[in-house]
């Protein structure tokens, strides 16, 4: 048979995706674009999906640089919403700092910060409706501390402590809150988006008028349960918003991976004929718009949303790891879509409605309430000291009868 000579003589190879910097490198964001503030267009809620394919390539956002709001994303909250957006982000960051230094101190095992990414989650909570549902990772206790769910209670979680509302069962920071729209955190990550998908869909077949958002990073899209649910959510037209949080990294691993020759994340909605919208997810205003146009689509049964937050994860991964062995130190500080407080914070000194000292003392009066819970859960315990879960307790709240076997057990144990 005759054959090119050249044919099957190209040694195959893969190709690995790398960040544009390491450790010792300068931080380079060059290649990101940051589209004006205010220059993406607002479509209808009931556009043609195919209509709208540039906004998953584009970045929402409203906030400009000297902290006005503009453009047709602009106007969604009042200023009494904004300052309590920013007290909400406010709190977060300081709950984080004291839990994180919990950490340290023994007092838990393990804690997970949210630095640099507390509009997302807060601001998208703002956009729900009582009974709505949640499917959270680790990195969304924006949706609790915004939702007025105790603070005490997470850390009595936290700490594992004899009112921790999960009997120590859970990985500390994996709260579960049903009467707070905040299902049961999963550590296998991407369950979440067909978790989420799934109880949309069982919501619209009772005909009910309750929505679900479902969560996933960056790297955990690269799950299959990912794909799986964007099938789904689009085949039935489910009431669900199917948040992606780009943070830039899963753990050690940057986002050029898990994304693939996609583009962007968003970009992945639009094979499956989903709305997809990329929105800075720094703006506290933008994040809350693009919540809001995904709820109303899902509310009024025209189907799924896929929003993709674009942001920075500031801090290390979790309280195990150490940022400085994969990534410049200062490439936080290079990131260019700011920090979402300080954002918040001048754009309502610019609209008269805040100023520094407000913000010194505001500062002054959530740490001040942060340590008072902090100090009520340490009266009930914490990892290594004082009240602790009772044993009995591992034998309820699973089974509606207990099973002979697990009944001996809890006999030889005594409790
Ligand atoms: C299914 C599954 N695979 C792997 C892990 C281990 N793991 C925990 S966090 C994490 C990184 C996730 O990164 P990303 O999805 O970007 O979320 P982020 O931590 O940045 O918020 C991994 C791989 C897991 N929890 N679940
Ligand atoms: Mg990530």
């Amino acid at each position: 048979m005759a054959r090119d000579a050249s044919v099957g003589n190209t040694p195959l190879s893969l190709h690995v995706p790398e960040p544009e910097v390491r450790p010792g490198g300068t931080p380079d964001f060059s290649n990101v674009p940051i589209p004006k503030a205010g220059s993406v267009p607002r479509p209808e809620i009931d556009v043609d999906p195919r209509d709208i394919r540039d906004l998953a390539y584009s970045i929402i956002r409203v906030l400009d640089r000297d902290g006005n709001a503009v453009g047709p994303w602009a106007g969604t909250l009042t200023s009494a919403e904004l300052l309590e957006g920013l007290r909400h982000m406010m709190t977060l960051r300081t709950f984080d700092a004291r839990m994180q230094m919990a950490q340290r101190q023994g007092k838990t095992s393990f804690y997970m910060q949210h630095m640099g990414e507390e509009a997302v989650s807060c601001a998208f909570r703002q956009a729900l409706l009582p009974g709505d549902m949640n499917f959270p990772t680790y990195r969304q206790a924006g949706l609790l501390i915004a939702g007025g769910y105790p603070m005490v209670e997470m850390m009595n979680q936290i700490y594992s402590n004899e009112r921790d509302p999960l009997k120590g069962r859970q990985l500390p920071v994996m709260y579960s809150a049903k009467d707070f729209g905040f299902f049961s955190i999963s550590g296998n990550l991407a369950t979440q988006f067909i978790q989420a998908v799934g109880w949309a869909m069982a919501s619209a077949i009772r005909n009910d008028t309750k929505i679900a958002a479902g969560w996933v990073g960056d790297g955990s899209t690269a799950e299959s349960d990912f794909h799986a649910a964007l099938v789904f959510a689009s085949t039935y037209r489910a009431p669900v918003i199917l948040n992606i949080v780009n943070n830039q990294w899963a753990i050690s691993t940057f986002q050029g991976i898990a994304r693939g020759g996609s583009g962007t994340f968003a970009a992945r909605g639009l094979g499956f004929g989903i709305p997809a919208l990329r929105v800075d997810g720094n703006d506290y205003l933008a994040v809350h718009a693009v919540a809001k146009w995904a709820a109303e689509r899902a509310r009024k049964n025209l189907g799924p949303t896929l929003v993709e937050y674009v942001t920075y994860r500031v801090g290390a991964h979790s309280t195990s790891d150490d940022p400085s062995a994969y990534r410049p130190k200062e490439e936080s500080s290079a990131w260019p879509l700011g920090d979402p407080v300080l954002r918040l914070k001048a754009h309502l000194i610019s609209l008269g409605a805040w100023s520094e000292e407000r913000h010194k003392q505001a500062e002054a009066e959530i740490l001040d309430t942060v340590i008072a819970a902090q100090k009520e859960a340490e009266s009930h315990g914490t990892l290594h000291a004082g009240g602790k879960p009772s044993v009995r307790d591992m034998f309820e709240g699973v089974y509606a009868e207990m099973p002979p076997h697990l009944r001996r057990q809890r006999q030889q144990a005594g409790v």
